[in-house]
């Protein structure tokens, strides 16, 4: 898959594509319907399959400062999602206040006509753009019919765990159910970033941990995390697993900012300013302060045995929700 994050930049390979057009955070199941219905389409017509996604997140742009992150994805591994399924290329398109001040027929006229030379355009059903979002799909298959490309959306998807959106995996993160924000994404949801210097308590109570400290994404429930841990070697990438705690750790010293701290089952090595990603598979219980470092340490090394137990028997890929429907798409 290109990354393209100029318009200027745009190859031939990216012209006159079937293009998925979307905020895709999460890159969940209802994306993936998009981005799927985009790519029979592309291979029914034999042309390149490109995604267009927004950077930053227009909330993070307009919300400015005031609300605590909320992003699921970072682009790095929205990026890395949106690979896997087999896209040509991904088109970021820088977001900003002037990019926003943009008609909605403005945006199709240069972005999508005179830049992309797009042949096919797919959004999801509830997909708005321009100006104040005053452009809705019905506007989209409007100008398309005018410009010359083709225009699909796509209904909403709704499993068992009903509808897949965005906010659904945030409540289900903050709640302390990633099990079910994995069965809304189709996929274990991830932090990762590089591993900081903690102290090295962690050693001593027996259970050293790797820590970091995501930042500009949501932060889900405080507490104790069966995990599955990837050294971050692209393909290669290894994959340990372990618990982890999401806190402030009051027993010892209350740390100003949250940190994800990561023991390893079975490993030794350092992994300092190496870049780990995180897979929460099942939340254990709460953060607590307890009287003592011998009862931490008893603490822990039973949520190391209960996080053994759970991850022994989940699979890799989350379950598909019983009920899997196929999305509706209309032209
Ligand atoms: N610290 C706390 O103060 N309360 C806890 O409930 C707590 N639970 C933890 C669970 C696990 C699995 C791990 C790895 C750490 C936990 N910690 C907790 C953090 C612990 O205090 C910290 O790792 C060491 O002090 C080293 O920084
Ligand atoms: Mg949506």
């Amino acid at each position: 898959m290109r990354l393209y994050r100029h318009s200027a930049d745009l190859a031939s390979d990216a012209f006159g594509a079937v293009l998925a057009i979307g905020n895709f955070d999460g890159v969940h199941r209802g994306h993936q319907a998009v981005i799927g219905a985009a790519c029979g389409l592309a291979m029914a017509d034999e042309t390149p399959l490109g995604v267009m996604t927004f950077e930053p997140h227009p909330r993070e742009v307009f919300g400015a400062g005031s609300a605590e992150p909320f992003r699921l994805t970072p682009l790095r591994i929205k990026a890395r999602l949106i690979e896997a399924l087999d896209v040509d290329f991904l088109f970021v398109q820088h977001f900003d206040r002037d990019f926003a001040s943009l008609t909605a027929h403005e945006f199709v006229k240069s972005v999508l006509v005179d830049h992309l030379k797009v042949r096919h355009v797919v959004v999801g059903y509830d997909f708005e753009f321009g100006r104040g979002r005053e452009g809705d799909v019905a506007l989209l298959q409007k100008l398309g019919a005018e410009m010359g490309f083709a225009v699909t959306s796509v209904q909403p998807v709704t499993g068992q765990a009903g509808l897949y959106s965005s906010t659904a995996v945030r409540q289900a993160l903050t709640a302390g159910r990633p099990g079910e924000a994995a069965q809304l994404l189709g996929h274990w949801w991830e932090i990762e970033g590089r591993i900081e210097h903690g102290q090295a308590k962690g050693s001593g109570l027996g259970f050293p941990t790797a820590n970091l400290k995501p930042q500009g994404i949501l932060s889900p429930a405080s507490g104790v995390y069966a995990v599955r841990a990837g050294i971050d070697m692209g393909d290669a990438t290894r994959w340990l697993e372990g618990v982890a705690n999401f806190g402030k750790r009051p027993t010892v010293t209350d740390i100003p900012e949250m940190v994800f701290e990561v023991h390893l089952f079975d490993f030794k090595d350092d992994l300092y300013g190496k870049h780990l990603r995180v897979r929460l598979i099942d939340y254990l219980r709460p953060e607590r302060r307890f009287d003592n470092l011998d009862a931490l340490k008893t603490q822990i090394a039973k949520d190391a045995q209960d996080a053994r137990r759970i991850l022994s028997s989940t699979p890799d890929v989350p379950s598909r929700p019983s009920q899997a429907p196929s999305p509706r798409v209309s032209s």
